[in-house]
């Protein structure tokens, strides 16, 4: 017997399919007017036209609302000590995210606050943030370490993601950043610190099987093309999957090198040149853009349109972090999207869902509501896919049902 149906669905709106898409099928967004979906364990039975389903161990009424699939946030720093409020009047006297890092602070103090944070700690803070992600709509996070830098205190960053996984409703998919920022430690001899990543931390991580992607900050005065293209090699080797902080604020040919090595995405990319975006055209690599970041930076926005154009598939994530993101909601980047990623809103539905699946390996189970994907849904304040892109600033959530449990 089915163990729950979602009947009454005024539009069910979904992409579909299993993998990243790109160009015109980036909009293709299957609409199902009065559409109802089951769930089996846990996992989606039926979802479509209302067929006066067989019936089911509980119902839930959807009076009429949109239901999309539940939220993919792709792109977090979601475990970190402290907050960074500090800069927020540096930044307003126009000192630039760069120059707070090469000062010492930036990425450099919420290193220091991780580290002298207890994991419990962590662990709660961090828990508390997930809670709220899902209540906004997130069923899935990708989060990565990178607080740490040194060996003991990444893997305690990535315990904590295990543990989120574990204990509570939403998915926590872990990449593992040491790359992040040169310590203190290593001011001096940056290469040195290249060697330890590739000779330590990186096999302790990999044979922890704590992470299943690395990622690197490849960026002017953090790791250069060469630095990014070591570790990344090596973790390649070691069996992560591989992700970079492409062309963020300098175009330094980020997006060049996640083509060259088959990443499954390249991120952020405000700077991307053209041949930088050919490149990842050519390669398939999944394009994560961060429209809040850049709104917070107050820098110019990702070539979406160009990227669409391109046939680069297009995923949006928030980039929640202390210090270039401090906010997790994917329905502001999902508005932000729209508006100065010149998205549609069905291809930043997609964005939002399946594509964002597909640049974390999740496409297969996640990112669209079809038979035999997860039963990840949400239920919106909304009565149709305009709606949750219009509206923007409060939380247009109904309801979260969660691996087909719903969430209170
Ligand atoms: O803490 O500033 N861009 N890494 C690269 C970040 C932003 C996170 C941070
Ligand atoms: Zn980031």
């Amino acid at each position: 017997m089915t163990d729950l149906l979602i009947k009454n669905i005024g539009v069910l709106a979904t992409p579909l399919g299993k993998c990243a898409v790109s160009g015109s099928a980036q909009g293709e967004i299957q609409l199902v007017e009065n559409a109802e979906i089951a769930v089996e364990g846990g996992k989606i039975s039926y979802a479509g036209a209302e067929s006066g389903a067989p019936n089911a161990a509980a119902v839930v009424d959807a009076g009429g609302r949109l239901v999309t699939p539940g939220l993919v946030d792709a792109h977090t720093h979601l475990v970190f000590g402290g907050f960074r409020q500090n800069e927020l009047e540096m930044k307003l006297a126009g000192v630039q995210y760069l120059d707070i890092l090469r000062a010492g602070g930036g990425i450099l103090s919420t290193v220091r606050a991780t580290r002298a944070a207890g994991e419990d700690e962590l662990y709660a803070k961090a828990a508390a943030f997930a809670d709220d992600m899902l209540r906004h709509g997130t069923t899935t996070v990708e989060t990565k370490s990178g607080y740490g830098l040194d060996t003991e205190t990444e893997m305690k960053q990535l315990r904590v993601a295990a543990r989120i996984s574990r204990e509570h409703a939403i998915d926590v998919v872990s990449t593992y950043m040491g790359a992040h920022a040169f310590p203190d430690e290593y001011k001096e001899n940056r290469e040195a610190f290249v060697d330890f990543l590739v000779n330590e931390a990186l096999p302790q991580v990999a044979s922890s099987g704590l992470a299943e992607f690395a990622d690197v900050f490849a960026e002017t005065a953090v790791f250069d093309i060469a630095q990014s293209r070591r570790v990344l090699t090596t973790a390649r080797e070691l069996g992560l999957g591989v992700k970079i902080h492409a062309d963020e604020i300098n175009p330094i040919g980020g997006a060049q090198l996640a083509a060259e090595l088959g990443a499954i995405s390249a991120d952020h990319l405000l700077q991307a040149s053209d041949e930088g975006l050919d490149a990842l055209a050519a390669s398939g690599v999944i394009a994560v853009c961060l429209p809040a970041t850049s709104f917070y930076l107050d820098k110019n926005f990702a070539r979406a349109r160009t990227m669409i154009e391109k046939g680069i598939p297009v995923a949006i994530a928030t980039d929640f972090n202390p210090g270039s993101s401090p906010s997790f909601n994917m329905q502001f980047a999902m508005t932000v999207a729209c508006l100065k990623l010149r998205l549609t809103p069905k291809e930043a539905l997609c964005a939002a869902t399946l594509n964002a699946a597909a640049s974390i390996g999740r496409a297969d189970s996640k990112g669209s509501i079809e038979p035999g994907k997860d039963a990840d849904i949400v239920i919106w304040d909304a009565p149709d896919l305009n709606f949750i892109f219009y509206r923007y600033g409060n939380n247009q959530v109904h309801k979260v049902i969660k691996s087909g449990r719903v969430i209170e």
